[in-house]
């Protein structure tokens, strides 16, 4: 198995990146024109969230034909040309591959449908009485698991919204189906994959009731996950391409087992925990100041633990589900430049191989929408109305929800420049999401002027991975442990030693170094205040950061 510890990826939302047609909708052409931008930048591999045949209800992610462009989105040809000019630029394309779910417009869904025995055996349908679901699973948009098909008289799973009904993945019939949609990508030249929720195909022999939870521990990290893991690699042949699983609510000893060369499964996992340090009680939808504690706690684990099994951690913060990482973790308005630095340094030079969300390498913040007409998603949309309905909230409680939770945090307009649709589409056109009327400075002809600027630092983190080997391959431990302030952790190569320390706080911190004399002999090799910044070491082996300050140094 290959690996892929020196390399940097990077997410683009089709649909928010480039409008190259005036449609006000982000398109394949777009992508392809940006190429040099992701060249100038460093990164290895793009990946795109699906851009294939869909009714668009979770704006893509209900494939109705894994083999078709979707016309908003281009064509064959444009692909092909997007991965031709990709190649020519050493960048590989990684294809996003929905296979819990299909849209229930998909043929196979249809024909199920019609009554197609062969086709109804591609989906999780159960027989039962209309007025109760099969279990009380609640989908992971809210409401029921379920739907009832009077016709049929027999009801669906559908564990995200009622338009992506589940695969059944017991069925050998389907994990042949799948596999070809691989081959095919792979014959036309695309470098690697991106597995859409894919701890959740594997789903019980018996289906009952959770009388704890909304069914999760029931489907996640299933009975048959690895070995279909295993088996969808082993005979498309994708061993040595870049791989990578969304696991939703997984476990450690799970994402040791996806990503442990050994098994033969995938090259990395994304995990959620660190991402999850903010809600109240495990609930998305009730907020909460985020725990450092917690944040570093869960690094920690997480680190050090994928590194004793031999696992390999996707890193990231952002992605098109999430809120901007400036505006969650940082401080989008007193230290928008310093919070978005430091959070980058931090994830950039841990033990893993990091993502960058379109748009976070400019330090794009959250929309600050106030009207739900500025909403798309769907979840959030459903959720308008459930936390109004059914959890009591008030009208502006909810849109405060909203404001720091909704996936269309992630989604605005990428932003190209400081003008009016922000270089995403033409002067004249209604981009489908708004542009926020936030951070105009957050834009890519600005900073690519401006040494200092956000990007000319990304570009430098990307940089280093390449430059020093002990950022790809070093171990990794963590010290300062009792601060909660300071994520400070050391990298680890033969004689080599590189420190990296992170204030993620507003207030200057006093952070312990291991060795005081080493460290101020150290080399930095960046530092989120600038160049020649890093602050003097105490007598007592102690540094002051400022501010949401982060420094790395090589001893
Ligand atoms: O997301 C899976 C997922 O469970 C979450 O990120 C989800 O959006 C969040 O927990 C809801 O609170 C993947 C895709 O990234 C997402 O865009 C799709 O909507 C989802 O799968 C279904 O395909
Ligand atoms: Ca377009």
């Amino acid at each position: 198995m290959n690996s892929f510890h020196d390399k940097v990826i990077y997410q683009i939302y089709p649909k928010s990146f480039c409008d190259s047609n005036g449609d006000g909708i982000g398109d394949i052409n777009g992508i392809t024109s940006k190429l040099d931008y992701l060249k100038d930048l460093g990164v290895d591999y793009i990946w795109s969230t699906p851009f294939f045949k869909s009714p668009q209800n979770d704006n893509g992610y209900d494939v109705a034909d894994y083999l078709f462009i979707e016309p908003m989105f281009g064509t064959m040809e444009d692909v092909d040309r997007l991965i031709r000019e990709a190649d020519k630029r050493g960048i590989g394309l990684m294809f996003d591959m929905v296979f819990n779910h299909t849209s229930t417009s998909h043929e196979w869904f249809q024909k199920a449908l019609a009554g197609d025995p062969k086709y109804q055996a591609y989906y999780i349908f159960k027989d039962g009485d209309p007025d109760t679901p099969p279990t009380n699973w609640e989908s992971k948009f809210g409401g029921s698991a379920w739907e009832y098909v009077p016709t049929l008289q027999k009801w669906y799973l559908h564990l995200f919204d009622v338009s992506q009904a589940d695969l059944n993945w017991e069925n050998p019939e389907v994990r042949e189906e799948l596999k070809n949609v691989i081959r095919f990508w792979k014959n036309r030249g695309v470098k690697g994959f991106r597995f859409d929720v894919v701890n959740l195909i594997s789903k019980p022999a018996v289906f009952e009731d959770d009388h704890d939870g909304d069914g999760r521990r029931f489907y996640t990290d299933g009975r048959h996950v690895h070995e279909f893991l295993h088996e969808l690699v082993h005979d498309t042949g994708i061993q040595d391409m870049i791989t990578v699983g969304e696991m939703s609510s997984t476990s450690l000893d799970n994402c040791i087992r996806y990503s442990n060369p050994a098994n033969g499964e995938l090259s990395m996992a994304f995990s959620f925990h660190h991402l999850k340090i903010d809600y109240k009680n495990g609930d998305k939808w009730e907020l909460m100041p985020p725990d450092l504690h917690h944040l570093k706690d869960l690094f920690q684990t997480w680190q050090v633990g994928m590194q004793e099994g031999h696992g390999w951690n996707a890193l990231f913060w952002e992605n098109h589900d999430q809120p901007r990482i400036v505006s969650r973790l940082g401080d989008d308005q007193h230290y928008w430049r310093e919070s978005a630095k430091m959070l980058g340094t931090m994830i950039h030079l841990m033990r893993g191989t990091p993502y960058v969300f379109q748009g976070e390498e400019l330090g794009m913040t959250n929309a600050h929408f106030t009207s739900i007409d500025q909403y798309k998603d769907v979840e959030s949309r459903n959720y308008y109305r459930i936390l109004m309905e059914e959890r009591g909230k008030s009208k502006e409680e909810t849109l405060k929800i909203l404001q720091e939770r909704s996936r269309d945090n992630g989604r605005t307009p990428m932003q190209w420049t400081g003008e009016e649709n922000a270089g995403f589409t033409a002067d004249a056109v209604t981009p489908w999401i708004e542009v926020p009327d936030y951070k105009k400075e957050a834009n890519a002809k600005d900073e690519m002027g401006d040494p200092e600027s956000i990007r000319a630092y990304y570009k430098k983190l990307i940089g280093l991975r390449k430059e020093y080997p002990i950022i790809a391959d070093g171990t990794i431990a963590f010290f300062d442990d009792d601060n909660d302030s300071v994520m400070a952790y050391e990298r680890r190569e033969g004689e080599q030693s590189l420190l990296v320390l992170s204030n993620m706080t507003a207030d200057p911190i006093r952070a312990a170094v291991p060795d005081g004399k080493a460290f101020a002999a150290g080399k930095t090799l960046i530092d989120s205040y600038g160049e020649g910044q890093t602050a003097a070491v105490h007598e007592d082996s102690t540094i002051t950061l400022r501010p949401y300050e982060a420094v790395a140094v090589l001893l």
